[in-house]
């Protein structure tokens, strides 16, 4: 008799221990450095709804945006060593990690974003994915924040006089940095959780961005510049941390795969979106969009950069993106 309750008991045992398995939530930290209202926060939710429907709620995707877990740089180290699960992140501190990336940093590479997209989503995309995952992040694939403008609250930025000693804050990125030196102006690296009371203290006169962040951050409030000089396109990157990815099966990681696809298109076409309402509602807001940039001027100063970028990290990168046929 005793036994046999014993045998039942243990029967039971097992068999909530299983039903607690099927039924245990696998938690997703998402984070990210943009507020609720951006394309970053388009994107995880995409991802969110696609994974969940996938796993019939298996996983359950948590967002941490507004960089709550910290800026961009604090983002891919959380993400090495397993703090945080998922991020979106632009390319602007990448390159500290992964040199190879600074290649899509470039000043003037890519002329639009059709031509941005067709090489990132081609085979110099996927390889340079493939360098990325060789430093302890599993890089799903590239998603977006857009070409970069300049807003300044001291004065418009149109010929290339007007850089002289501008004070303008930039990503934590060599690339973009020399960028501005190279166009006389003082760049001054600051992370994005900090940049709206930078601009608010008047610690930097400006700060470059695409359209959707300087929306969805609320910069008009204390930028009334906009210079529409697409100087730089920015890439984005989707990124697993290795821990959660190797714990993944071969299903799990197709339902993953496919939240990805779905949250790069959503995060595009949000920002494609911003191009046109966003830059209307700016207009609204009283910001005074300055459209007559010599960008061929801006151009022609920049071209120290890609010497100086070839001199360090070599043209193979730049060869193939120019070959690639998009
Ligand atoms: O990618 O830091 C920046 O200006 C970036 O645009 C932002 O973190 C999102």
């Amino acid at each position: 008799m005793r036994k046999k309750t014993l045998i039942a008991n243990i029967l039971f045992c097992l068999s909530l221990g299983g039903a607690a398995q099927v039924q245990a939530e696998r938690v997703v930290n998402f984070a990210h450095s943009l507020s609720d209202e951006s394309h970053f926060s388009v994107g995880v939710d995409a991802f969110k709804t696609t994974l969940e429907n996938l796993s019939n709620g298996e996983f359950k995707v948590t967002e941490y945006s507004a960089g709550a877990l910290g800026g961009e740089r604090t983002l891919i180290e959380g993400l090495q060593i397993g703090t945080v699960d998922a991020i979106l992140t632009s390319t602007g501190p990448l390159g500290n990690f992964v040199p190879q990336t600074y290649v899509f940093d470039l000043p003037f590479l890519f002329e639009d974003y059709k031509e941005a997209r067709c090489v990132l989503d081609g085979k110099v995309g996927d390889d340079v994915l493939d360098m990325i995952s060789q430093h302890g992040i599993k890089a799903m694939a590239w998603s977006e924040s857009g070409f970069r403008n300049i807003t300044n609250s001291v004065k418009p930025l149109i010929t290339p006089e007007d850089f002289s000693g501008a004070k303008i804050r930039t990503m934590e990125n060599e690339i973009h940095m020399d960028t501005f030196r190279a166009l006389g102006a003082n760049p001054t690296p600051v992370a994005f959780p900090e940049l709206f009371t930078a601009l608010q203290q008047g610690t930097v006169d400006g700060q470059e961005n695409p359209i959707s962040v300087i929306v969805s951050s609320r910069f008009s409030e204390v930028q009334k510049n906009l210079s529409l000089t697409k100087h730089v396109y920015t890439a984005g990157v989707l990124m697993l941390s290795n821990s959660l990815y190797a714990s993944l099966s071969d299903e799990e990681k197709s339902w993953f795969e496919q939240a990805t696809k779905a949250s790069i298109t959503a995060t595009r076409d949000q920002i494609s979106l911003m191009e046109v309402d966003g830059l209307a509602l700016l207009k609204e807001q009283g910001v005074k969009i300055e459209d007559s940039i010599d960008r061929a001027a801006l151009k022609e100063k920049v071209k120290v950069v890609y010497d100086d970028f070839s001199e360090e990290y070599g043209l193979d990168l730049l060869t193939q993106i120019r070959n690639s046929g998009c």
